[in-house]
């Protein structure tokens, strides 16, 4: 464990340490809020891969304390979770669940008895169905009924709840789940993707307005960002594209710098962009009070024609208006096929920084999904300690180089519904087997921990 002391000694005072997990991924109990657009995608045959649906999941309602427990027992300063808005507000808008906000009280009050800021996140991409019935993201109502959410969440919390995320990767709901439909709603139509995305950003700064009215201080967002790379000088124009459909769009939004030209250029077959307005972007540019940053892996490109095999959410249908790109990631890889590459993770800091100066950054997100072997002796997974020892390193590398960074989430907690992967892809530090929901640490908590009790 000397590797985790020497991480640990680099790690500064009031550093946020954390885990992660979201909603749906855990939370199981379905029957007792409404339902979702990911209930409705997994339960269409061929969506999930292995058939899971929401249920049982981790079965996490049934098991909060012994859940939180595990958490502090990693010596964990913060825990990061999100709100299914279907548990809070069943319909999406209307009716409140008083059981439904006291499941969240259940959360954060336990966090805090074992001294856990809590990080709530709103949107985990578990939108009411009954909303999307009405037309979902692409309803040019959806940033008020994303506003009353916020606001019925923010009142309810803010005397307890300081750190509240709009949504978390906005870029996944938008390009994921209306470009190439590998994720809920299930949507193969570029122009809506970029039009989910711009109305996405627009309803994260009336979130963002909604939750300061009402007394939460620290307002923020988290995005999927990354680093580009370009294998060679021929896909440079378009590793510049893709790096602006990933990064750049949201930033430059939130920054006030409206919809890069370039990318107006490039997906000017697609769109015309008609549906944006100058109070839409004066709204996206709501000021957030910190941005959280989840990162897995670089995007390496190349102009050669090349099969990786399976890179999840790595394919040109991901990008509107972009064709003729190989996605090349280099071993080592993960089970997701997605490259590992910890300087990348710096890189990202320190574009971000640049991008939007003066925003105190997070790593809300950072881990990686092997196929762990079960011995009698334990979960040795060894590989996904050196992913973190590389890439907590790499984060504070960013630190040391300047960038106002706060703090560090790993994903996941628990091994949970890996969305269109089901339970096949693995990301937990804590494995959970779906049928006994026996969780059961990994080397990698172990390694967590010490880290995470030694910097405190
Ligand atoms: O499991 C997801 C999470 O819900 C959002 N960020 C990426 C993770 C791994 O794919």
């Amino acid at each position: 464990m000397k590797r985790a002391q020497e991480i640990s000694a680099r790690i500064p005072h009031n550093f946020t340490l954390g885990v992660a997990t979201s909603s749906w991924q855990i939370e199981g109990s379905s029957s007792s809020r409404g339902k979702s657009i990911w209930d409705d995608f997994a339960e269409t045959p061929g969506n999930v891969v292995d058939g899971a649906t929401a249920d049982p999941a981790c079965d996490h309602l049934n098991h909060i304390p012994e859940d939180l427990d595990l958490l502090s027992g990693l010596g964990a300063n913060a825990y990061r979770f999100s709100l299914s808005w279907p548990r809070v507000i069943p319909e999406g808008t209307g009716k409140i669940s008083r059981s439904g906000l006291g499941v969240y009280d259940r959360i954060v009050d336990g966090a805090l008895e074992r001294g856990l800021t809590p990080f709530a996140t709103l949107y985990h991409w578990d939108l009411p169905s009954a909303l999307q019935e009405k037309g979902g993201w692409l309803s040019p109502d959806s940033h008020q009924w994303f506003s009353e959410y916020a606001h019925v969440v923010g009142e309810h919390f803010a005397d307890r709840v300081e750190h509240v995320a709009t949504l978390n990767e906005p870029w996944v709901s938008a390009f994921l789940g209306y470009a190439a439909g590998i994720h809920a709603p299930g949507e193969q139509n570029p122009a809506a993707s970029l039009e989910v995305f711009y109305r996405l950003m627009v309803a994260s700064g009336h979130g963002i307005r909604a939750l300061r009215a009402a007394g939460v201080k620290n307002p923020g967002l988290v995005l999927n960002l990354t680093t580009i790379i370009a294998e060679d000088e021929d896909i440079v124009p378009t590793s510049t594209i893709i790096d602006g459909l990933q990064n750049r769009i949201f930033l430059d939004l939130l920054a006030n710098r409206g919809i890069p030209d370039d990318i107006v250029a490039a997906t000017s077959s697609i769109t015309d962009w008609s549906f944006v307005t100058s109070e839409g972007l004066a709204m996206a540019a709501e000021p957030i009070t910190w941005l959280g940053i989840n990162y897995y892996t670089p995007t390496r490109v190349a102009s050669l024609s090349k099969n990786a095999g399976k890179i999840v959410g790595q394919d040109a249908s991901v990008y509107p208006g972009v064709s003729n790109v190989s996605f090349v990631p280099r071993s080592p890889r993960t089970a997701m096929g997605w490259e590992i590459h910890a300087p990348s993770l710096t890189q990202t800091l320190l574009t971000t920084a640049s991008r939007l100066p003066g925003v105190p950054l997070y790593v809300t997100e950072n881990g990686a999904a092997f196929d762990d072997t079960v011995t009698e002796t334990g979960i040795h997974d060894e590989n996904r300690v050196d992913y973190y020892a590389s890439h907590i390193s790499a984060a504070l590398d960013a630190l040391d180089q300047g960038v106002d960074l706060r703090g560090y989430f790993a994903w996941s907690l628990f091994d949970n519904l890996e969305w269109a992967e089901g339970w096949t892809k693995r990301f937990g530090i804590i494995r959970v087997d779906a049928w006994s929901q026996i969780r059961t640490p990994k080397d990698s908590a172990l390694f967590l921990r010490e880290i995470f009790s030694t910097a405190r």
